[in-house]
């Protein structure tokens, strides 16, 4: 592998850009302490630095320390935040490894400078979480004449896979679909009008689910979509998109809310509560979900959120899989899927989903 490089490195990070950024997950996020590194601002060009790392690392067996770079999405959600601290603790120093962590705060232009910043530091790995799908084929053309293997972890880009070592995550579009046919089974030919607070927009986890979803809704015809539009995948653009819905559309008018993550859940429950909108298995809103987190399975336990569809942010070990056996100099698949499943409120059967209870929940690993 590379020569490893001093392994202090150098940090020409803004003071501000060292400050864990506030953002809105941060303050619903469980207690997962992260050493947020929040990359520059989008107006400064230079590309976002890694933190020093100034503790030497472990040796790896073979003696060398593997170089990581990851460059991930933001800290928007819980699942995120989950998702950033089983990176960090599978790739730690006493693994290993030396981990470059960069949070691009949601801003493609910021990811796609960090990892720049990952090849002219010639690390041994870069993994990267697209934060959208679209305008990467340039950089990871880049990767490549530079010799530096790239894993695309959680979500997908839209280049050619010869552009990248391997790719793993959930199948968003089998996601969405599984909301769609839970619900079909539930209202059992009831029509449903449905209102959806989608993802960041251009994400493949905001496409595939809004797609998955659709593929079904096409399939029932005294289903209507209202509208859909994004929440960012933030509890408070949940809450924002989900407080015009109800202006636009008023209550009474959508017995359906379709929430692209569980923070945004979180926020169309708070704007239901402050107009009086009943949801939930007793309520007059049926709210469906994605990611299954912890407190979102709490809700669905609580029969708030009647089902949630879990993707699974626990893929580190994956990827670890993945460069211990580039490391060891065998073949790699070019695609891991990462199983999930989906949840039910209790007293609900479903062939679709399992029905929470206490022990599904103190049973999960997230
Ligand atoms: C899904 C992941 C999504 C989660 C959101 O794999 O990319 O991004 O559903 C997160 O919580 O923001
Ligand atoms: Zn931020």
């Amino acid at each position: 592998m590379k020569k490893k490089i001093a392994l202090l490195l150098v940090a020409a990070m803004t003071v501000s850009s060292l400050v864990a950024c506030g953002g809105a997950a941060e303050e619903e996020a469980p207690a997962a302490a992260t050493e947020e590194v929040e990359a520059p601002a989008e107006e400064e060009a230079a590309p976002a630095e890694e933190e020093a790392a100034t503790e030497e690392a472990a040796p790896a067996a073979d003696g060398e320390v593997v170089t990581v770079g990851f460059a991930q999405v933001g800290h928007e959600s819980d699942w995120r935040a989950a998702n950033t601290k089983n990176y960090q603790d599978t790739f730690s120093a006493e693994n290993g490894y030396e981990l470059s962590f960069v949070d691009c705060d949601n801003d493609h232009a910021v990811q796609i400078e960090t990892v720049r910043g990952f090849i002219e530091q010639e690390l041994d790995y870069i993994c990267i979480a697209p934060i959208q799908s679209a305008g990467w084929d340039t950089v990871l053309q880049e990767a490549q004449d530079a010799g530096i293997p790239v894993l695309i972890v959680d979500r997908a880009v839209d280049a050619a896979d010869t552009l990248y070592t391997t790719a793993l995550g959930c199948d968003m579009i089998a996601e969405g679909e599984a909301a769609g046919n839970w619900l079909a089974e539930y209202l059992d030919g009831a029509d449903a009008n449905i209102l959806v607070i989608e993802g960041s927009v251009g994400a493949s986890a905001t496409l595939g689910r809004t797609e998955g979803f659709n593929n079904i809704v096409a399939q029932n015809s005294n289903w209507k979509v209202l509208d859909s539009q994004s929440g960012d995948f933030t509890q408070a653009g949940g809450q924002e998109v989900m407080e015009s819905f109800i202006k636009t559309y008023g209550a009474g008018n959508f017995n359906v809310v379709v929430c692209q993550n569980d923070n945004e859940a979180y926020g169309a429950m708070d704007a239901m509560d402050a107009a009086g909108i009943t949801y939930g298995v007793d309520g007059d809103v049926q709210i469906i979900s994605f990611d299954a987190t912890h407190d979102g399975l709490q809700y669905t336990l609580d029969g708030k959120i009647t089902c949630n569809v879990e993707c699974n942010p626990l893929q580190a070990g994956f990827a670890e899989e993945v460069i211990k056996k580039l490391e060891a100099g065998e073949e790699v698949d070019k695609w891991t899927l990462v199983e999930d499943q989906a949840f039910v409120a209790p007293g609900i059967e479903s062939q679709y989903a399992v029905t929470m209870s206490q022990e599904v929940l103190d049973g999960r690993a997230y």
